[in-house]
């Protein structure tokens, strides 16, 4: 909240009071305007750093994912994984366009949240925690949670994939 710096602290509270009622209001609004279906993180062995948040999102409106938290991790990227070269890449992006009814599939082999410096083991089984950030067009955004489940799926393994970071610093 940018609002500027109030002389009048009554007035200033009430200017926040009358903005929380909005946005709470506004998130009831549009909870249900972006459908998260079969969220699931790969579980890890002891030590490993990341994992992988897999889902498929349908939004109502064109939409954009924009960020992606959560407990376990203490960085969490989307990413977006291409073949270049007979090798599988992938690059940190900055959002997901999620156009209107469209369902936009994170999965190993494109976009998938990437959960960094991992601060406990994934185990199979657990419930994982992620909170997503979904902007509309009209710029309002929408915090959806959910839990993903935990699952030692070895279809791919995620940690010989190459990362290039070159974005990050
Ligand atoms: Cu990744």
């Amino acid at each position: 909240m940018n609002a500027p710096l109030a002389k009048n602290r009554f007035a200033q509270r009430c200017k926040q009071l009358a903005l929380s009622l909005s946005l709470i209001g506004m998130s009831w609004q549009v909870l249900a305007q972006t459908q998260i279906e079969d969220a699931w993180v790969r579980a890890t062995v002891a030590g490993q750093p990341s994992s992988g948040a897999f889902m498929t999102l349908t939004a109502s409106e064109d939409s954009k994912l924009l960020s992606v938290q959560s407990p376990v991790a203490k960085t969490v990227q989307i990413h977006q994984s291409s073949m270049q070269d007979d090798v599988m890449k992938m690059q940190q992006v900055q959002s997901v366009a999620l156009p209107a009814g469209k369902p936009v599939s994170f999965d190993p082999h494109g976009y998938h949240i990437m959960l960094m410096n991992l601060t406990a083991q994934i185990k199979e089984g657990d419930k994982v925690p992620l909170t997503l950030t979904v902007e509309n067009a009209k710029g309002e955004k929408e915090s959806i949670q959910v839990e993903a489940v935990a699952k030692a799926l070895a279809t791919m393994d995620h940690s010989k994939m190459s990362h290039d970071h070159s974005k990050m610093n």
